[in-house]
């Protein structure tokens, strides 16, 4: 011990501090006090410490802005060492001495389950708690399944083990997950209640009884939370876990609770999963940006308030940017303005506006038909028709109205941001701000990094973009940028399997069985075909390139998706239905070449589909378009449905490499 400050070191992360006759100790892993094995073995000497001398309690606290982030995950790739984790919660929770949680900050994962094996846990307003492995393709593996029913009960315990969902201090005190919030020093209470525990009898979190319910209800429980799961194993095991807990002593739940964390931790969706967690922190770590402050921004403007521009701003106004909406027409203006009132309702409805209601955050957009309203904006983001001569002239007029350091953004998703900028007195400050539709549910943003764009105009678009709670991904400048770009490789290998054999339904059919949620052509209706054609239409094609003809005669006929009703597929009471109208047409396309249709297996479609996303990337990696391969499975997994459980396309493939 420290004779000066009275400080015990147990470990490198764990030290502890008598407060009169109680025990503090101190978990300090920064940044978020993962569970690492010197944490484990530095919680267990204290306890040890705690049982020899004459504390009379105590209490568990995490140092800085976290209370624990949950189990170090970098350590899962290595082999589990000891003390587990499984040992320092039985110890906490068999300890003679009451065990007080004093909680400021997350408490996640292993961190909750530290907490849930103390006696009692005592939380400030700002703190959250979830159990979010299921997300990380496994299911608590320190008693999160046996012990978080037996203090809130089997259907709020079925809601978040399977689902890895956060709750708030006040729900969680709602809950009984937590026993007192304090707006106080939350060690200083903790201690004041472990001075009162003094020689009461610990309550023992795995001694509770889980409360029981009908049996129908609980099967009804079970039933909703497995549907949920939609077959990914984490989530049905803990559902299994969850629900076992009911029945089973506490010491055979843990163990079922243990081996089948073992099983998940070592598959392949597990390691993916992994993979994706530190991919998005790898996204946030852009060359050239070191050390670069990102500006203040207040206030954000948006041209063009259609389905894109509206979400935009609602994203913005939810996010508390003060937001000026312009369009063409006050006409035009009054109805974006309903538009984001719509959204705004709806996400507060759906818990999405961070607690404010919907009338705070509509009150944060005003819109109008006169540029003038941008002068005082930090940033505008441009959202009109993605034709270049519209936003020219508007880059154009944008320039002599807004500050000199104001930030102008295109939401362009094929057009140059390097020809735009051009319209402007200093392009440095022009930028891409690639959205995906709906714009303020998709987390996906591609920033589109000019080779003219200075530094901090970079730094403050990614931080406005997290600000929003989007995911930014940093791309350089080509058409398409990453995803559409991907896409359009997508798009042409999809085209070429249908004249090789396939049929939209088959292609449809074998990649929502690989795990996307929608297959090419059903993607491609829901898209809009009009579009595509248009491009096609413009662009001089490569007749060294194979080009399948067969879209083009769709939109000759009208087909143009799923908004007229008719395209790759009939949609018929919002059903997908094969079209004989389009067998004939993929028919009439293929004789005109010669080709004679053979069978396409489900592997092939795969294979080719995955395999052209995989050629398109590593050429974006040679170009220097995309910084890093795991950025493209951020961008394919969250922009165009690739499965994040199998880790994206780049990390598929060098699994699959790796045999
Ligand atoms: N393990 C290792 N590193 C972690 C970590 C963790 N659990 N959590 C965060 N980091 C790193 C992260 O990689 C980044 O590193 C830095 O900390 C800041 O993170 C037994 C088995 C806690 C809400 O799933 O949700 O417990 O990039 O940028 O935005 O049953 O991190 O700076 O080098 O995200 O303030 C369960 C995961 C684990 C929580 C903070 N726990 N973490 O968010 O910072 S499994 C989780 C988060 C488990 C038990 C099981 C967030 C955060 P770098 P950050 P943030």
């Amino acid at each position: 011990m420290n004779p000066v400050t009275g400080v015990r070191r147990h470990s490198e992360t764990v030290s502890s501090r008598l407060d009169g006759d109680v025990l503090v100790v101190v978990l300090d892993n920064p940044p978020v006090n993962a569970v690492s094995h010197s944490m484990r073995e530095g919680l267990l000497a204290a306890l040890t410490t705690a049982g020899r001398d004459d504390v009379v309690a105590i209490v568990v606290t995490g140092a800085g802005t976290a209370f624990v982030g949950g189990a170090d995950i970098r350590e899962f790739d290595a082999p589990i060492t000891t003390p587990t984790l499984p040992e320092v919660t039985a110890a906490l929770e068999s300890s003679a001495k009451p065990v007080i949680a004093a909680i400021d900050g997350v408490a996640l994962g292993g961190g909750l389950e530290l907490a849930l094996a103390c006696h009692r846990r005592i939380a400030t307003a700002r703190s959250s708690f979830a159990l979010p492995e299921v997300k990380l393709g496994i299911v608590p593996g320190a008693g999160g399944t046996q012990r978080l029913p037996r203090l809130v009960g089997l259907a709020a315990a079925l809601d978040l083990v399977p689902t890895g969902r956060t709750v708030g201090a006040d729900e969680a005190l709602r809950l009984g997950l937590v026993d007192e919030l304090v707006d106080t020093d939350v060690v200083a209470a903790a201690v004041a209640v472990a001075t009162r525990s003094r020689g009461l009898s610990p309550r023992r979190t795995g001694a509770l009884a889980v409360p029981k319910l009908r049996a129908e209800e609980t099967a009804d429980l079970v039933a909703a939370a497995t549907a949920k799961a939609k077959g990914r194993p984490a989530p049905l095991s803990a559902v299994l876990l969850v629900r076992s807990a009911a029945d089973l002593p506490l010491a055979t739940g843990l163990a079922e609770e243990r081996a089948t964390f073992l099983a998940l931790r070592a598959s392949p969706e597990a390691a993916a999963l992994r993979h994706v967690f530190f991919a998005e922190r790898a996204a946030a770590r852009v060359a050239g940006l070191e050390g670069v402050a990102a500006r203040p921004v207040a206030t954000i403007g948006v041209v063009g308030l259609g389905l894109m521009g509206s979400g935009i701003a609602t994203a913005a106004a939810i996010a508390g940017y003060s937001v000026v909406g312009v369009e063409q027409s006050a006409e035009a203006a009054s109805a974006g303005e309903m538009r984001i009132a719509d959204l705004i309702a709806r996400a507060a409805r759906s818990g999405r506006t961070g607690g404010a209601d919907a009338a705070t955050v509509a009150a944060r957009v005003v819109t109008g038909d006169d540029l003038a309203a941008l002068a005082g904006a930090d940033l505008v983001i441009e959202a009109v028709i993605d034709d270049h001569d519209a936003k020219a002239a508007l880059f154009g007029r944008l320039d002599g109205i807004v500050r000199p350091d104001a930030i102008l953004a295109t939401n362009t998703s094929y057009l140059d941001p390097d020809r735009l900028a051009e319209a402007v007195s200093n392009p440095e400050r022009v930028i891409g701000l690639h959205f995906f539709s709906p714009a303020h549910v998709m987390r996906l943003v591609e920033v589109v990094r000019r080779a003219g764009t200075a530094p901090e105009i970079l730094a403050t678009a990614i931080a406005v973009a997290r600000r929003l709670g989007k995911l930014p991904v940093v791309t350089g400048v080509c058409e398409g940028f990453i995803g559409n770009r991907i896409f359009s490789a997508y798009r042409r290998e999809a085209e070429y399997l249908l004249e090789d054999g396939a049929s939209p339904q088959t292609i449809d059919a074998a990649m929502e069985a690989h795990g996307f949620a929608m297959g090419p052509f059903a993607v491609f209706d829901l898209a809009g075909l009009e579009i595509a054609w248009a491009r096609r239409k413009r662009t001089p094609r490569d007749p060294a390139v194979r080009h399948v003809d067969v879209a083009d005669r769709l939109c000759e006929a009208g087909r143009f998706g799923a908004k007229v009703g008719r395209g790759w597929w009939d949609h018929v009471d919002g059903r997908r239905v094969a079209s004989p109208e389009v067998a004939a047409l993929i028919a009439a396309s293929r004789a005109a070449k010669g080709i004679v249709p053979r069978p396409v297996t489900a592997d092939e479609i795969v294979a080719r589909l995955t395999g052209a996303m995989v050629a398109e990337g590593r050429a974006l990696l040679a170009e220097g378009i995309a910084a890093r391969a795991s950025d493209i499975d951020l961008v394919m997994i969250n922009g165009y449905g690739f499965p994040a459980y199998r880790g994206g396309p780049m990390w598929a493939a060098e699994q699959g490499a790796r045999g």
